[in-house]
């Protein structure tokens, strides 16, 4: 059963502050970080349970802000095989999170562990924190997909699916091993820019740059992770999605041509852009880089004569440029999913090869596990096809295929350019993104608002779908969505039109509406 008196003892330092509702979304649970610490605790408990649930698998704990203010800090679990929390557990998640007293909590507990029929004999293993009888390991500070990728690591030890060594170096050694391979006989790569939020990708990406020597020369900026309120701050992946332009940091550094890109503060998102002649700023956001990645992997799908045998798909949010969906849907299948990595990473397990990015910059591919057991086996009947052979294997290996991994996804980008010598000017004229505006409104109650289609539609508020129809109708290359956030309170309006001056007029229109 469970300990109680320790649970109780332990719990009555970390006591739940009164009127504030916390929810596991998909992103964890994320609030100011001043508001955390019951939900720590919880959350420790949590995932010790979790690990008993499934015969004592390792279980990750992640703390982190990501790509949001310093404060606003956040906490989510990782799955055994390195994935997102079961979406069944978000709930159980927000359950325990919001009993209002310590009693109220082991009540919840008790109950839980019942209807679950958790053994709490079980062994438990939790990475990076202690909780009732769980063994804990602490990674320590490292990004976000080094976590998911220790997890999985951890768990298919020793097993024909071992994911390779549990240990950061392992992750390191195992992506710029694989990038050196892919790169090998190409010409030299110009040095690229890396903006790392002032976030711990700074750590990870100084220990990837050394692994990678000559091969590929990183020039680190905004790696200031112990400077108060810099994390994030006017930098970053999210700062550059978002505002659509440089880092200021950035501006007497980068030269014209020059490729950079930015992370987040965690490392899950990565977004490439460069200064063209004229000191014009252009985005590669993370529909460029989805488009990039599978055009060159469908590409060397046909050159290693599996064509027909491995198909690629692509899977995008309604966020995804009009211009990407468009290009990509003339040669590949694209499905649109909502919001949230979870039905992105879901939806991309269905093909053989599944490329999946949301605009904002975090995804990566995954290779079904028949797709890769098709790839141990092929015998490749000429030389050409067995260098495309090899290089998609090495693929597999580069790709952090538990999460959108902004390191991973990096060299994956610099993979591609390299095999087609691409500047960034080669690869923005892939296609042209349509210009486009997103735009929040501050709602009494976000929760009327309700989707259908992929969230490109709403069925609530009654009537307010038709007038924004309406006024899509009248914009030429229009579209427009509205939607309520997952992980802030606010509604949020898309909108595109052919040209920018109508997409910046059609988002405050359909804002308008929202009101
Ligand atoms: P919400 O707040 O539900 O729009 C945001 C991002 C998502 C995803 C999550 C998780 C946009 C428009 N939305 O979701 O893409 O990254 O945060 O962090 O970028
Ligand atoms: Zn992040």
């Amino acid at each position: 059963s469970l300990p109680v008196d320790a649970i109780r003892e332990l719990s009555q330092k970390h006591e739940k502050p009164a009127n504030v509702h916390f929810q596991y979304g998909t992103a964890g649970f994320r609030t100011l970080g001043n508001l955390l610490d019951s939900v720590m605790f919880r959350v420790g408990i949590l995932a010790a349970l979790r690990s008993k649930r499934l015969d004592g698998k390792t279980i990750g704990v992640m703390i982190t802000a990501s790509h949001n203010p310093e404060p606003d800090n956040g906490v989510k679990l990782v799955d055994p095989r390195g994935e997102m929390l079961e979406a069944a557990w978000e709930t159980h998640a927000t359950n325990l999170a919001n009993a209002p007293t310590t009693d109220a909590f082991i009540d919840a507990l008790d109950a839980f562990v019942k209807i679950l029929r958790i053994d709490l004999s079980k062994p438990a293993r939790v990475d990076g924190f202690k909780a009732i009888g769980a063994e804990a390991r602490n990674a320590g500070v490292t990004t976000t997909p080094v976590l998911h990728y220790l997890v999985k690591a951890i768990n298919t030890k020793g097993t024909k699916d071992a994911y390779g060594d549990d240990s950061e170096e392992g992750y390191l050694r195992k992506l710029s091993t694989a990038f050196k391979k892919l790169v090998a006989g190409k010409p030299a790569i110009p040095p690229l820019v890396v903006d790392c939020a002032n976030g711990v990708g700074a750590i990870v990406g100084e220990k990837l740059s050394e692994k990678l020597g000559d091969t590929l020369k990183l020039i680190l900026h905004n790696t200031a992770i112990n400077t108060a309120g810099a994390l994030n701050n006017a930098c970053g992946a999210d700062f550059v999605k978002t505002s659509q332009r440089l880092p200021p940091s950035l501006a007497s550094v980068l030269k014209p041509g020059q490729r950079a890109c930015s992370l987040d503060g965690d490392a899950d998102r990565l977004i490439y852009y460069y200064l063209d002649d004229r000191g014009q700023f252009h985005m590669l956001d993370g529909d460029k880089i989805a488009t990039l990645v599978s055009t060159f992997i469908v590409d060397l799908t046909k050159s290693a004569g599996l064509e027909g045998e491995i198909q690629v798909g692509i899977v995008q949010t309604a966020y995804a440029n009009g211009g990407s969906t468009k290009y990509l849907s003339e040669r590949l299948p694209v499905k649109c999913v909502p919001t949230g990595v979870k039905h992105l990473h879901h939806a991309a397990e269905h093909y053989d090869i599944g490329v999946y990015f949301e605009a904002n910059g975090h995804g990566t591919v995954l290779f079904s596990p028949e797709t890769l057991e098709k790839l141990s086996s092929y015998q490749p009947s000429t030389p050409a096809q067995s260098t495309a052979l090899n290089h998609l294997i090495n693929l597999t290996q580069v790709i952090n295929q538990t999460v959108g991994d902004a390191l991973s996804d990096m060299l994956l980008v610099e993979v591609v350019l390299a095999h087609k010598s691409y500047s960034g000017v080669e690869w923005d004229s892939l296609y042209v993104d349509l210009p486009n505006r997103l735009v929040k409104v501050v709602v009494p109650d976000r929760s009327i608002f309700k989707t259908e289609d992929a969230e490109r539609r709403l069925v609530s508020p009654p009537g307010l779908q038709a007038k924004i129809d309406e006024l899509v109708r009248r914009y030429d290359g229009g579209r427009a969505f509205v939607r309520p956030s997952g992980t802030e309170d606010v509604v949020r309006v898309y909108a595109e039109a052919s040209v920018r001056s109508q997409a910046d007029e059609l988002a405050f229109r359909v804002a308008g509406l929202v009101y």
